[in-house]
């Protein structure tokens, strides 16, 4: 139950900044996270919250199952006061010591050497504990994923890259333009891995538990990938895009495994209930969030500084 709503504040917090997207009312874009919740909150419910993380650009639900406060991500992705970052970041850019949310990047495959430094510091703290990233099918097609992930294995980083294998890179459908799949290119390079239905919490989150389990008993990085959909469209830059980059069709058969569907399939709790709820609340956030200042420009310069003595700082 509490998976589920999770899962459905994610849902209903990206929702509502879609259409405040629509309304002008977000600076810059948004990449939206729908559809893919099950890979977030499967991935960190099995998480120790000592761990760090890091993530991409389509970072929202990543925080929020991180346990970062969703108003202080809401205040963040409008630009407004109060915001994880002090509004200064926006939504790609999301990080929160506090929740180990390491950072997130507007750089495709950039996450993943972030992370195997984290996990160099972790394995030369000794702490047992592990690194987690994520990113999507078409980072690990980057040249600097292939570097990280030769270098995590030589070193037997303790890192757990989670692939969202969402089928599209902006909007061209994977299949168009790769090579090899997260999975061949994951066997090629001789790592440990395990393929997941990105839809199902309870699949999503056996599967990390046990890998993150191999991280912390050093041997060596693992891989999940996730087989999941997005929802909506890539990213959302305050007007829809045409309805024609993604087939209908492919749609359809996506809505119909959808991770709150699936989920909500095992619960026999009043569902109707808990939306109306989460919806309450997650209106109260955004209104508040809307209802807040910018941030005063004469901070403008001034900043957290999220690295230096946080990581390693045991040492
Ligand atoms: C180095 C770099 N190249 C290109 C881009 C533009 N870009 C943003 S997202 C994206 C597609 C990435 O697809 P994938 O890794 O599958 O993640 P998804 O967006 O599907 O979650 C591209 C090419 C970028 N942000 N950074």
């Amino acid at each position: 139950m509490s998976a589920y709503r999770d899962m459905l504040t994610i849902r209903l917090f990206e929702e509502s900044l879609l259409r405040c997207a629509e309304q002008g009312l977000v600076p810059g874009a948004i990449h939206p996270y729908t559809g893919q919740e099950a890979v977030a909150v499967g991935v960190l419910g099995a998480r120790d919250p000592a761990e760090w993380v890091v993530s991409f650009y389509r970072c929202h639900g990543h925080a929020l199952a991180a346990g970062c406060p969703p108003d202080r991500v809401m205040r963040e992705v409008l630009g407004r006061s109060g915001g994880l970052c002090g509004g200064k970041s926006g939504s790609m850019h999301l990080a929160d010591r506090d929740h180990r949310l390491l950072g997130s990047t507007s750089i495709v495959a950039a996450q993943l050497p972030i992370a195997a430094g984290a996990a160099m510091a972790a394995r030369l703290d000794g702490d047992g504990r592990a690194v987690l990233v994520f990113c999507g099918d078409g980072a690990l097609g980057a040249g600097g994923a292939y570097e990280t992930l030769t270098i995590a294995a030589a070193q037997r980083l303790p890192l757990l890259v989670v692939c969202e294998d969402n089928g599209w890179q902006d909007q061209t459908a994977s299949a168009l333009v790769r090579h090899l799949s997260p999975v061949e290119l994951v066997a090629g390079l001789k790592l440990p891995y395990v393929e997941v239905d990105g839809n199902d919490v309870e699949a999503v989150h056996d599967a990390a538990d046990t890998a993150l389990a191999a991280c912390r008993a050093g041997t060596g990085p693992q891989v999940v990938v996730a087989h999941t959909y997005l929802r909506d469209f890539h990213t959302q830059l305050g007007q829809h895009p045409p309805p024609q980059y993604r087939p209908e069709e492919e749609r359809r058969r996506w809505a119909e495994r959808d991770p709150l569907t699936v989920a909500a399939g095992r619960l026999t709790a009043d569902l109707a209930a808990l939306h109306a709820e989460v919806a309450a609340e997650v209106d109260a956030l955004l209104q508040a969030a809307l209802d807040a200042e910018e941030p005063d420009p004469a901070t403008a310069t001034t900043g957290v500084t999220v690295t230096g003595d946080l990581i390693g700082a045991g040492r």
